[in-house]
């Protein structure tokens, strides 16, 4: 078989680069480890940037978004009681749109079919070959067959624990990397949210974050210790530990039910440099992670798929290497940007163990720059909706 662009993963990244391409008219297959289903199973992000939002609009998938997506044009940020309110609106005049990962990835998942574009699932043993040559393929089985797959180019949109990455010679990466002492236990419910916006807010028992995905449908998370299993969190002790991190009024109109899902994530900073290697290029969580304090990992795999699939028209349809030559550079800017935003976000907003008196008082200080400095609260608004394309 053969193809222009062979993509590793149907994740978001995956997919909507397949889409803009396709839209384009340049060829490409999907190799995905897994069943679709199962893909569409991880409940993850669920808030969209701008930037995100033009790339699904680029691929067309934008109707349903439309539809259910909620326009938010703040949130609510709290420290050991103390609350505060970022109006992005009023701040930098921008928003968010609240809208899951999960209907991100359904609806891109069905323009695809309806192209009719080639997704291989259950495709297991992928193997990335000759990459930095004129003529890469990948190999992989299906139905207990080898198969291979030659092309122009690889995108290594397979997430952090793929192949791609590792298929770049270890002394031309260079991988920096931050492992938080804490995870995210996440609970879904068809239960109204709890407020109209976000609340992100830090206590002494821990960090909480109460999200949404629609009207009738919360998602809430807790910082948990790493050791902390699923089975150890009962629905009813989930939601008496929400209670207690929360204020009064929020605990008091919290409404609570049985749990559609629960898991639990760690949470890790890393960015791996270069994102390109010969014909390979890595982008989404296959290059970087964020903690989803910020909320900006499912957003930095979409701009990275715009810069690429920008670099891709141009390379087939001007025949420049231009935008290729600077695919990792571009996206590294805006990268590290939400990378320190992240990191900032966790630092300010979560319970850490072994922090004495000073970082204490220097964690209180952050909160209340946000609350008596307009340009404190404008940085955080302005990073929150997304930093330019
Ligand atoms: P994905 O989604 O991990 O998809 C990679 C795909 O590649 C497949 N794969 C392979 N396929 C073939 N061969 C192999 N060897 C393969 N190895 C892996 C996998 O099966 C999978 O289908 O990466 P992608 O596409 O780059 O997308 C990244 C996002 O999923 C991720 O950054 C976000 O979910 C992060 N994130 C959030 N991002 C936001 O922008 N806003 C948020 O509000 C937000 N909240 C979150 C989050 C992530 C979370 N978790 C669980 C880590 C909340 C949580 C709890
Ligand atoms: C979510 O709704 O899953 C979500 C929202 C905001 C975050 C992280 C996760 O910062």
């Amino acid at each position: 078989m053969r193809t222009q662009v062979a993509i590793i993963g149907a994740g978001p990244s995956g997919l909507l680069l397949g889409q803009i391409l396709a839209k384009n008219g340049i060829d490409n297959i999907i190799l995905e480890r897994q069943t679709g289903e199962y893909v569409l199973g991880r409940i993850r992000a669920g808030v969209l940037e701008s930037v995100t939002v033009d790339g699904l609009e680029r691929a067309g998938v934008t109707d349903n978004l439309k539809k259910h997506g909620l326009v938010h044009d703040g949130c609510e940020l709290v420290f050991n009681g103390k609350r505060h309110r970022i109006d992005f609106k009023e701040l930098v005049n921008r928003n968010v749109v609240v809208y899951g990962q999960t209907e991100v990835t359904r609806d891109l998942m069905e323009a695809r079919a309806a192209l009719g574009a080639t997704t291989i699932y259950e495709a297991s043993d992928v193997k990335l070959h000759d990459v930095n040559t004129g003529h890469p393929y990948v190999t992989y089985t299906k139905n207990g067959q080898e198969q291979r797959l030659d092309c122009d180019f690889i995108a290594g949109c397979d997430g952090f624990h793929g192949v791609s990455r590792p298929t770049i010679p270890a002394d031309i990466l260079k991988e920096y990397e931050r492992v938080y002492p804490f995870g995210w236990l996440g609970l879904m419910s068809d239960t109204p949210p709890v407020a109209e916006e976000l609340i992100y807010a830090k206590h002494e028992r821990g960090f909480v974050l109460c999200s949404q995905r629609s009207k009738t449908r919360s998602r809430y998370y807790l910082q948990v210790p790493l050791t902390d299993k699923i089975e150890d969190w009962s629905d009813e002790r989930f939601w008496d530990e929400l209670k207690a991190r929360l204020y009064p009024e929020a605990a008091a109109n919290l409404v609570t039910g049985p749990s559609l899902e629960k898991s639990i994530a760690p949470l890790r900073s890393f960015v791996t440099e270069p994102m390109r290697y010969g014909k390979l290029f890595l982008a989404g969580d296959a290059a970087h992670i964020v903690p989803p304090t910020g909320a900006k990992g499912l957003n930095l795999a979409a701009s990275d798929v715009l810069y690429l699939s920008d670099a891709l028209i141009e390379y087939y349809q001007q025949n420049s290497e231009a935008g290729i030559d600077t695919y990792s550079e571009r996206c590294l800017k805006r990268i590290w940007g939400a990378e320190r935003f992240s990191w900032y976000m966790t630092k300010m907003l979560h319970t850490f163990e072994d922090l004495d008196d000073w970082d204490r008082k220097m964690q209180e200080t952050e909160f209340n720059l946000l609350l008596n400095s307009e340009y404190g609260a404008k940085l955080l608004a302005e990073n929150y909706v997304g930093l330019p394309y």
